[in-house]
C-alpha cells in the first residue's frame, strides 16, 4: 500500500509538538533497558512506558532516579505493576526537585529506598521532593526507610504533589516523623483515595506528619491505619499547619492519640476517628475492615463507614452517598441485607417507603433511626451492634417475606423538614447498611 507513508507524513505535520513515547524494558525491542537512561534522554511532554519487570541495581539502574519536569513515567500496561527496587543503593528511590504538575509517576511498586544523605536528604525513603508538585498515582510505596523523616514520601519547601490511589505501607522514618508521608515548609500535598498503613515513625505522625509552616495538606477518602508513633499514630499537625481531612478513617494506629495537634486546628469532618475528634459528623466506631491481618482494608457489608461521608461531596460509583475511607462498599453487588428509601431524599409532608432486601426470610425485622448520627450501639436482644448513635425503633418487628423483603410506609411530618436522619434495619444477628438522609 503506497498510500501509507503519505498518511504518516500528514499525521506528523499535524502534530503540534515532538512528544515521544519512550519504551523501557528488558531485552530487545525497547528504546532503553533502564529507567535511568530513559529519564536522562527524555524531554518535557514525553511519556516513558515501562514494561513488566523489576528495575534495580542488578538490572543497571542508578539511584536516585531523577525525575524531569513535564515527563510522565508510567507502566506500559495497566494490567501490570513494574517494580522499582532501590535495595542496596542506600539512596532514596526518586529525586524530585523543581517539578510542576504535568510531571507524573504512576503504576509502580516502589521499594527498597533508604534516605540517609546530609541535611534534608535524610528524608523521603521512596520520594524526596523539594519544591516539587508532581502527580503520583496508582503506586504501592512500601518497605522504604529514612534516617530522619518521611519513610515513604518527604515533601519540603513548597512541595505539593497529588498522591492518588496510592498504598503507602511498611515504611519507616527512624529519626523523627511521618512514617508514611512527611510535610515541611509550606508543603501541602493532596492525598486522595490512599491507604496509609503499617508505617512507623521514630517520634510523631506514624501515618502523616504536617510539620512546620502552613503544611495544609488535603487528605480526602483515605484510610490511615496500623501505623505507629509515640504521638499522633495517624496524623501529626504542628504549629501553623492545618490539614483538611475529609471522609477518612483514622483507626487502629498506635500512639498516644490518632491525631496530635500543637497550636493548630486541623479541619476534620466526616471522619471515623478512634477516640473521636471535634468537627462536623466525625464518629468513633470500628470501621469493620474485611481483614486487618492480611492488610485488606475494604469495608465489610456492616461497616458504619458506608454512606457516612460528606453527602454534598459527590457519590460513590454505585450511586450512593460517599463512604468513608479509601475504598467504597459496592451496594449494588453486595447481595447482602440492604435498606433503601423512596423517595430519596425523604420529603416532609409526604409518604416515605423503606425497603429491605436480602434479609433472612420469615424472620422478624426492625427499623431503627437516629437524629444524632453514627455511633455504635449494642442491642442484646438481637445480638447486633447498630451503627447508630442513641437509636430509636421506628418500625417492626415485621416478618420478612419468603424472598427476604420487607417494606414499611409511613407519613413524614411537615415539621421534619431540614432534619438529618440516619436509619438502619436489623434482624437477629445481622444489620443492614446505614442510610443517611436529609429530609427536604
Ligand atoms: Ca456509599
Amino acid at each position: 500500500m503506497k498510500i501509507l507513508p503519505s498518511l504518516i507524513g500528514l499525521f506528523l505535520l499535524s502534530t503540534p509538538s515532538f512528544a515521544l513515547d519512550i519504551t523501557v524494558g528488558p531485552g530487545a525491542g525497547f528504546d532503553y533497558g533502564t529507567i535511568t537512561e530513559a529519564l536522562a534522554n527524555a524531554s518535557a511532554g514525553d511519556d516513558i512506558l515501562v514494561a513488566t519487570g523489576t528495575y534495580s541495581l542488578a538490572s543497571g539502574e542508578t539511584f536516585p532516579l531523577t525525575m524531569k519536569n513535564g515527563v510522565c513515567l508510567t507502566r506500559a500496561s495497566a494490567a501490570s505493576t513494574p517494580i522499582i527496587d532501590a535495595s542496596g543503593s542506600q539512596k532514596y528511590v526518586f529525586s524530585c526537585r523543581g517539578l510542576h504538575m504535568g510531571t507524573e509517576v504512576s503504576g509502580f511498586t516502589i521499594t527498597g529506598g533508604h534516605a540517609r544523605g546530609a541535611g534534608t536528604h535524610s528524608n523521603g525513603g521512596a520520594f524526596y521532593l523539594d519544591n516539587a508538585s508532581l502527580m503520583i498515582a496508582d503506586c504501592i510505596i512500601q518497605g522504604n526507610t529514612a534516617v530522619e523523616s518521611g519513610g515513604g514520601v518527604s515533601c519540603i519547601n513548597y512541595s505539593s504533589p497529588t498522591l492518588y490511589q496510592c498504598t503507602i505501607r511498611f515504611n519507616e522514618a527512624r529519626g523523627f516523623g511521618g512514617g508514611g508521608v512527611f510535610c515541611d515548609q509550606y508543603s501541602a500535598p493532596t492525598l486522595q483515595n490512599c491507604v496509609i498503613s503499617n508505617n512507623k515513625a521514630g517520634y510523631g505522625g506514624g501515618g502523616v506528619m504536617c510539620y512546620l509552616y502552613n503544611c495544609d495538606a488535603l487528605i480526602t477518602q483515605c484510610t490511615i491505619t496500623q501505623n505507629e508513633a509515640s504521638e499522633g499514630g495517624a496524623l501529626w499537625c504542628d504549629y501553623d499547619s492545618a490539614p483538611t481531612v475529609t471522609n477518612c478513617i483514622l483507626w487502629g494506629n498506635s500512639g498516644a492519640q490518632e491525631i496530635y495537634t500543637f497550636f493548630t486546628t486541623p479541619r476534620v469532618s466526616y471522619c471515623d476517628v478512634r477516640g473521636g475528634f471535634y468537627g462536623t459528623a466525625n464518629f468513633d466506631a470500628d470501621p469493620r475492615f474485611v481483614d486487618v491481618a492480611s492488610g485488606d482494608f475494604h469495608l465489610d457489608a456492616n461497616s458504619p463507614c458506608i454512606d457516612a461521608g460528606d453527602p454534598t461531596g459527590g457519590q460513590d460509583p454505585d450511586g450512593t452517598v460517599l463512604d468513608v475511607g479509601a475504598f467504597y462498599f459496592d451496594q449494588n453487588q453486595s447481595g447482602g441485607f440492604q435498606l433503601s428509601v423512596n423517595p430519596d431524599p425523604i420529603a416532609a409532608g409526604q409518604f416515605v417507603t423503606f425497603s429491605v432486601a436480602n434479609a433472612t426470610p420469615n424472620r422478624a425485622t426492625y427499623l431503627g433511626y437516629s437524629l444524632s448520627g453514627l455511633g455504635s450501639t449494642y442491642v442484646a436482644a438481637l445480638q447486633v451492634t447498630l451503627g447508630l448513635n442513641r437509636p430509636t425503633q421506628l418500625a417492626g418487628p415485621t416478618a420478612a417475606d419468603a424472598s427476604g423483603q420487607v417494606m414499611w410506609s409511613m407519613s413524614v411530618p411537615q415539621q421534619a423538614a431540614g432534619l438529618s436522619i440516619w436509619l438502619q434495619a436489623a434482624q437477629f444477628g445481622q444489620v443492614s447498611n446505614v442510610l443517611a438522609n436529609v429530609i427536604q
